[in-house]
Parts: structure tokens; C-alpha cells; sequence
């Protein structure tokens, strides 16, 4: 059986150089053990900080993480992309050109007879109606096409403004958010069966039973903070691994 392997919230293109260069080298690591595993990737959200969609350009800041995707393709793994609220509009790139499998909201696969819930994580508490107002604004094929129209490099100057302010400040928010998505988790488990919660954006890294004591509850963390956490499943079993 093949594994299958998560990860979240890298947030490439946030960080000074020296970090992000420690992120992308790790990424490589990361997309050949992938590769020699031929297994599935799910990579749930907020990997990229900022990413915009034109016509006849690609953010030429993201080429290496894009041929990385490229290459794992070429080895034959499965790569399926949640949105985030950093990374929020995919467009068609990813799909068409580079044939990664793109999701906007929660997807249930069912992976070697294991329900699964995978969902970024955002968006999901009710009070939060600014944010799901910023969502339905952005996601707006029309206000995203205005948006495209833009010279390439003031347009990207304003998704990573806009990327700041889609952004936590301060810890006791993460913390409110890790808890919420826990609650979220739990009573969501009360009216549908699945065996395992898989989700990032709060950055708090976590692996535990829901209140049902049978399935469980993944946060995959962040590689904001200088580690380099990532979720295996593999024969029935999920385990959050470390990349050193
Ligand atoms: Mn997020």
C-alpha cells in the first residue's frame, strides 16, 4: 500500500531569505522521499502566502517549488491542493498545466478504507463574517479577473499586502483558533462518521482522539517557526513526522 502524505501552512514567500531558503531546501527533501514512495501528497492550505493568477505570467517566485510539483507529478504522485486563506484563489495553473488537483473548502476521500475530513481550517466560524465576506469577494471570478488585469508585479504588491492582513497577529488568537477547530472537529464528529480530522491554519500542531475516543483530530502545524512538521497515514495509522 502506498502512503500518503500531508502538509500545511509553509507559507512560502512570507519569511527573510535565509528561512525560506531553509524551507524550499526541506520541500525538496520532502517531494523526493514523496517521490520514492509513490505515494499521495495532500497539501491543506496556506502553503503559499500570496499567489495571483494572470494570463501570460507566473509569480517567477515560486519556480522552484512549482518544478518540485512538477517533478513529483513526473514520479507518479497523486498531488491534491486545498486553498487557504493565503493562498485562497488557485485558478486553472495548477490544474491544467501543472496537473495538481485543486479543492476550495473541505473534500471527505476515503483513503485505503479510512474516512477522511480534510478541510484548511478558515472560514469555518460562523462569527468570523468579515473574513467569509473577504473570501466571497476574492473568489469572485469577476473581482479576480479586475485583479489579473493589473501589471503583474503591482498586482502581486497588493496580494502580499492583502496576504498581511488575512494574517494573525499575536499568539492567543492561534490559540483561540486551535481550540475552535478542536470544537469544530468534535461536534462535527456527532452527526458524521469519519476516522480522522485533518487540518492546518492555527499553526498549533496536534494529534488526538476527539471526544468520541475514535477518531481523531490532526493539526499538521506550520514551517513558519523553524520546524519542518508533515503527517504520514500509512496502514491505517497517522503518525506527524519531522523533516530535521
Ligand atoms: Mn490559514
Amino acid at each position: 500500500m502506498s502512503k500518503s502524505f500531508f502538509v500545511s501552512d509553509i507559507h512560502f514567500g512570507l519569511q527573510s531569505e535565509e528561512a525560506e531558503d531553509r524551507k524550499i531546501e526541506r520541500f525538496a527533501e520532502f517531494a523526493g522521499m514523496v517521490s520514492r514512495e509513490k505515494g499521495s501528497l495532500y497539501m491543506v492550505g496556506d502553503i503559499l502566502d500570496y499567489w495571483m493568477e494572470f494570463r501570460h505570467v507566473i509569480p517567477k517566485y515560486f519556480n522552484p517549488f512549482l518544478c518540485l510539483l512538477r517533478e513529483m507529478i513526473g514520479h507518479g504522485v497523486d498531488i491534491h491542493y486545498f486553498a487557504g486563506n493565503h493562498d485562497f484563489w488557485l485558478g486553472s495553473y495548477f490544474g491544467k498545466v501543472l496537473g495538481v488537483r485543486t479543492y476550495y473548502g473541505a473534500k471527505e476521500p476515503v483513503i485505503e478504507g479510512k474516512h477522511f475530513y480534510i478541510t484548511h481550517g478558515d472560514g469555518l466560524d460562523p462569527k468570523d463574517i468579515g473574513y467569509r465576506l473577504f473570501v466571497s469577494l476574492f473568489r469572485n471570478r469577476f473581482n479576480l479577473a479586475l485583479f489579473s488585469a493589473i501589471q503583474p508585479d503591482i498586482a502581486i504588491g497588493l496580494m502580499r499586502k492583502l496576504s498581511r492582513l488575512s494574517r494573525n497577529h499575536g499568539g492567543s488568537n492561534r490559540h483561540y483558533e486551535a481550540d475552535f477547530l478542536f470544537q469544530y472537529a468534535d461536534s462535527l464528529a456527532e452527526n458524521k462518521a469519519f476516522d480522522f480530522f485533518v487540518c492546518g491554519h492555527s499553526h498549533m500542531k496536534s494529534h488526538k482522539k476527539l471526544s468520541n475516543g475514535r477518531s481523531d483530530y490532526v493539526n499538521l502545524g506550520t514551517w513558519t517557526e523553524g520546524e519542518y512538521p508533515y503527517g504520514v497515514f500509512e496502514n491505517e495509522r497517522f503518525s506527524l513526522q519531522q523533516l530535521k
